[in-house]
């Protein structure tokens, strides 16, 4: 059976909403929910931010406490609310033009400052709401209401900026690419640190249209042109690939110091609690209990987690699990979990 849940997040009393039959901003909105839903995120300890734009609404639509701010301005917001309850998760949802453009400055340095929020950037390459004018990653040679020989200018690369400065989590998926996008949505919410998610879409009436596509599919299958899907997680993407662009803050080394261990408290393999899988679902963080997972035989604890703290500490649906098939399928969250420290084995 479908699982349907993720409603919950949505004020299905709201709809039918204001978008354009066949726009991406739905596949976004469900998308993100569903993302939120799995990994145990609502009202209670998450905030939606958004700006202005068609993408800028999907926040009046979740049943959180949504912030509607002026144009260009939800990362100030995203990062006050961040600073003042650090226990929230944090999610801006808007557009490219409304992040990349008017919100460009403060793309730039909320990215530098590397706060704990998601962006989820509707990234359908033109401004939508007011009528279809080019915007800043409107590719070269599109035809716009405002650039009706085509556009002169090469488009701002998102990615290149988001990346040029560690640390970073950057991804590029699109709205076709469904398993792909889920993937992203996911690895971005887990991420500590300012995680950035451009999410190809279509404005199938005032950019589609306009360039000759008859259908959102058929904008669908351009997008399948255009871009193809790198597996892993890589330094920096192409503009033609869609994955996750992540790096870790370079460790400064001063001249003659010695470069810091990490230190590990040794634990003998002969200490090791070793735990059925049954024995495992009990240690799933409710009622004060640890939040302990498996992958590849051990078992790791996630109770310090900064994901996990705070007075309401969620009940994540990670925990308890052996996650060993899940994060074979999305590597990207090995490096998370290995930083843990290992307090058992998985018996066989
Ligand atoms: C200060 C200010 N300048 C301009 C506008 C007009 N405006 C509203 S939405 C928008 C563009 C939004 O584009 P994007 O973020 O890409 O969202 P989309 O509608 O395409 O989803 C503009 C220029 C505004 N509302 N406020
Ligand atoms: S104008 Fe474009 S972006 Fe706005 S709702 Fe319609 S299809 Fe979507």
């Amino acid at each position: 059976m479908i699982d349907r849940s993720y409603k919950e997040l949505l004020k299905m009393r709201r709809f039918p909403h204001t978008w354009c039959p066949g726009c991406g901003i739905g596949a976004v909105l469900k998308n993100v929910a569903m993302g939120l839903k799995e990994l145990g995120l609502d009202y209670q300890n998450t905030a939606i931010v958004s700006g202005i734009g068609c993408s800028g609404r999907m926040g009046g639509y979740m049943n959180f406490d949504a912030v509607h701010t002026p144009h260009g301005r939800a990362l100030t917001a995203a990062g006050a609310i961040k600073t003042a309850r650090p226990d929230l998760k944090v999610v801006v949802l808007s557009g490219d033009g409304d992040l990349g453009a008017i919100g460009g400055n403060h793309l730039l340095h909320t990215s530098r400052r590397n706060p704990d929020i998601t962006v989820f950037c509707n990234d359908n390459e033109i401004y939508g709401l007011t009528g279809g004018q080019a915007g800043p990653t409107t590719p070269k040679g599109t035809k716009t209401i405002t650039s009706p020989r085509g556009e002169m200018y090469p488009p701002l690369r998102l990615g290149k900026i988001l990346t040029a400065q560690t640390p970073y989590f950057f991804a590029r998926t699109t709205v076709y690419h469904l398993n792909h996008f889920k993937a992203c949505i996911r690895e971005a919410l887990l991420y500590q640190g300012f995680s950035f998610v451009d999410i190809i879409s279509d404005c199938i009436e005032l950019n589609g249209r306009r360039q000759g596509f008859k259908t959102a599919h058929q904008m669908f299958k351009w997008f399948d042109e255009r871009f193809h899907v790198v597996e892993g997680v890589r330094d920096h993407l192409e503009d033609d690939e869609l994955g996750i662009a992540k790096k870790e803050a370079e460790v400064e080394v001063k001249a003659g110091a010695k470069p810091e261990m990490e230190e590990k408290p040794e634990i003998l393999e002969e200490d090791l609690k070793h735990y059925t899988i049954e024995e495992l679902s009990h240690v799933d963080g409710s009622e004060g209990r640890p939040i302990f997972i498996g992958y590849k035989g051990k078992i790791y604890d996630l109770s310090s987690s900064p994901l996990f703290q705070g007075e309401k500490r969620m009940r994540c649906h990670i925990a308890g699990k052996n996650l060993t098939k899940d994060m074979e399928a999305a590597p990207h969250g090995e490096d998370l979990v290995l930083k843990f420290p290992v307090v058992g084995r998985l018996k066989e």
